[in-house]
């Protein structure tokens, strides 16, 4: 019999492994030789640098709620909302503070710590602005984290988001800047970085990604990365969404991606961006236990939480919960 009594398992970072990174240092030849590693071998650095810097059993949950559905002027090849592709979404307007303090209340009885609000906004007017602030003071006062995407803002509208309590702004660069053109053609990228630009100098902490699968080469992907790494700092989180094809958009019969195509572009997330948040976000319903399992193992710690994403379907909480317990991981707290 042992004399050694079992200790507890309790996570204790090592010290960093991973060499500092001049901000900016991120080839996209650099970032596409990480894709093209021996799975395996690709994986093993992801753990490391994952490791280093968080509990790797720990998921962070955020709920997501369409506060403003549908309607939307821009042409973005892959989304429901946009008006000009026949879709079945119904446009609505701005939902009121009570309608979202009820879901907001939801979500975080049901374990999130999180709350991002989406509106189906080309850019958002200045009385929209002020209309979501009075929903971020609803969130915030009940001690969530909050969220909000609302398209590209003006000078101002990100400090007036800032004072109300935002702590997120999610604005995705989408994809490559030489595939871009190819999905969207009502705004350019630089209005992207420009958003970004205004969120970060209002002090509101910046959630940026984008979306694999839509045709983009293995290249693109990397490029994709490469724009989200070299981001100085780079952004606090960072949403990969596997494309969701959408009936009625330009990409409805898009070829799916290799499920390890998309475990990939996490791992590479994870390692050129060590203390991001990487969320394995749009796409989950389509996915399969496995491949989920196997993100997690990439470096993903958090995912969108909540039977619905925006307009689209997303896995029951239940089986959420209940995969973390398979896996013997846990919603961070
Ligand atoms: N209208 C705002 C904007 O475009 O910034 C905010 C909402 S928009 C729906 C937020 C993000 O959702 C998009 O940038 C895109 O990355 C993601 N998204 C939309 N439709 C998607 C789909 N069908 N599959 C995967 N991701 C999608
Ligand atoms: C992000 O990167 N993905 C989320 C969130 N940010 C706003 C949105 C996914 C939308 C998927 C399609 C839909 O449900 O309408
Ligand atoms: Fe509009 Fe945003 Fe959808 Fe583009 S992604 S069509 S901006 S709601």
């Amino acid at each position: 019999m042992s004399l050694v009594t079992p200790q507890p398992l309790t996570f204790q970072p090592p010290r960093s492994l991973a060499p500092a990174r001049e901000p900016g240092a991120w080839s996209v030849d650099a970032i596409e030789a990480l894709f093209n590693l021996p799975f395996p071998e690709l994986m093993h650095r992801a753990q490391q640098v994952h490791r280093e810097n968080f509990d790797p059993c720990s998921v962070e949950f955020a709920t997501l709620l369409s506060v403003k559905t549908g309607g939307c002027s821009e042409d973005c090849g892959y989304c429901p909302q946009a008006a000009r592709y026949d879709t079945g979404v119904e446009a609505s307007k701005l939902m009121e503070p009570a309608e979202v303090l009820l879901a907001a209340q939801r979500a975080q009885a049901a374990g999130a710590t999180r709350f991002c609000m989406g509106a189906a906004w080309r850019a958002p007017k200045d009385r929209d602005i002020e209309k979501v602030a009075e929903l971020i003071r609803t969130v915030k006062a009940l001690g969530l984290e909050t969220c909000a995407t609302l398209g590209m803002l003006e000078d101002g509208h990100a400090q007036t988001l800032q004072d109300a309590g935002l702590d997120y702004y999610n604005h995705n660069l989408d994809s490559a800047p030489d595939f871009y053109g190819d999905i969207i053609t009502t705004r350019d990228y630089q209005d992207r970085l420009d958003t970004l630009a205004r969120v970060r100098s209002a002090g509101v902490k910046v959630c940026c990604g984008g979306i694999v699968g839509m045709g983009e080469t293995r290249r693109q992907r990397a490029g994709l990365v490469a724009e989200l790494a070299n981001l100085t700092p780079y952004p606090e989180s960072v949403p990969i969404n596997n494309l969701v094809k959408i009936e009625g958009t330009p990409l409805a019969n898009q070829a799916d991606l290799d499920p390890f195509e998309f475990v990939r572009t996490i791992a590479v997330a994870r390692i050129t961006m060590p203390t991001a948040r990487v969320r394995l976000s749009a796409g989950r319903q389509q996915m399969g236990d496995a491949v989920q399992a196997l993100c997690f193992l990439a470096g993903a710690n958090s995912i969108f939480y909540g039977d619905k994403l925006l307009t689209t379907g997303n896995p029951d909480i239940h089986a959420d919960v209940q995969l973390l317990e398979r896996l013997g991981m846990s919603r961070q707290r």
